[in-house]
């Protein structure tokens, strides 16, 4: 099953369920303290809420709605160096600290890093942004677990962890600048309920990267080559700290583009993971600082 959290014509927000060509717009106003997308999630059993409310739902047009981040008041966390390509990469952009990505690969600890508060998170559609002052930047297609209070897994989406890789690669101890800042997240279009087991192989990551109209750059992975178990890094994230909304954790990027490609504005980045669906967003990059 899958939840998505929707803008109607009308300007309302609402939880729905995502089917082949409508959705299901939840009434949620009969339900005692669930009024949000994240309420569902963090719910003892949410598909069988979910199921007790669709026979009251409003089905609407799947092009009738805007599909927002499924993000209310969660944090948004990201796993790194959790795939050969990604830990490769990263030692031959490092200027210094080659040797801490090498380690980290393999390091029982793995690496996590917090990416975002809700309000960095940008819609599907919406411009993700590339730092004015970063000439080397990239997406990062990511598998993205969600979690909830008592960091079980409830559900999957895909995550674009947007990358500086010159700002990392000068000092690892710029990774927060590197990773963190206005619009440097895009999360979504809906949640797959976790019900089922993954057959990691199977579920296809792709990543594809359009140039006024042309293809540019397009690769391809699958979860079968994740170095780390997936519910071991929900584990990590939540061994020493709480997360009284529940989480939503990227679990690293398993595609990085050649090393002489860098996003433009205009750039439109589309990431599609089986089972799930595709997040497609374009890319601006700003000319200055913010102006505060
Ligand atoms: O080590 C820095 C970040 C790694 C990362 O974001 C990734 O591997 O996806
Ligand atoms: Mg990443």
């Amino acid at each position: 099953m899958k939840l998505a959290k929707v803008k109607t014509a009308d300007g309302t927000v609402r939880v729905a369920v995502v089917e082949e060509a409508q959705v299901q717009l939840l009434d949620l106003s009969e339900s005692e303290n669930i009024s949000t997308l994240a309420d569902v999630l963090n719910s003892e059993k949410p598909q069988k809420l979910v199921e007790s409310l669709l026979a009251s739902a409003e089905a609407c047009a799947l092009d009738s709605v805007q599909f927002l981040a499924p993000v209310d008041h969660q944090e948004t966390w990201a796993a790194g160096v959790t795939y050969k390509r990604s830990q490769v990469a990263r030692m031959e952009e490092s200027e210094t600290g080659a040797s801490h990505y090498d380690l980290v690969y393999t390091a029982d600890r793995p690496e996590l890093f917090f990416k975002a508060t809700p309000n960095r998170i940008v819609n599907p559609g919406e411009a993700v942004r590339v730092r004015y002052d970063s000439q080397w930047s990239v997406p990062e297609p990511e598998f993205t677990l969600v979690l909830n209070p008592k960091m079980e897994i409830v559900g999957y989406t895909i995550g674009n962890d947007m990358s500086a890789r010159d700002i990392e690669g000068e000092n690892p101890l710029y990774l927060p600048q590197a990773k963190v800042y206005r619009q440097c997240c895009s999360i979504g279009p809906v949640v797959q309920l976790a019900t089922e087991t993954l057959d990691l192989a199977a579920t296809k990551i792709d990543l594809l990267i359009e140039r006024q109209g042309e293809t540019i750059t397009s690769d391809s992975t699958n979860l079968g080559e994740l170095y780390r178990k997936l519910p071991d890094l929900a584990g990590w994230l939540g061994r020493e700290d709480e997360f009284p909304n529940g989480a939503f954790l990227l679990t690293g990027t398993g595609i990085v583009p050649d090393d002489d490609f860098s996003l433009e504005d205009g750039d439109v980045v589309t990431i599609s993971i089986t089972g799930i669906g595709s997040l497609k967003n374009p890319v601006v990059k700003g000319t200055g600082p913010v102006t505060h």
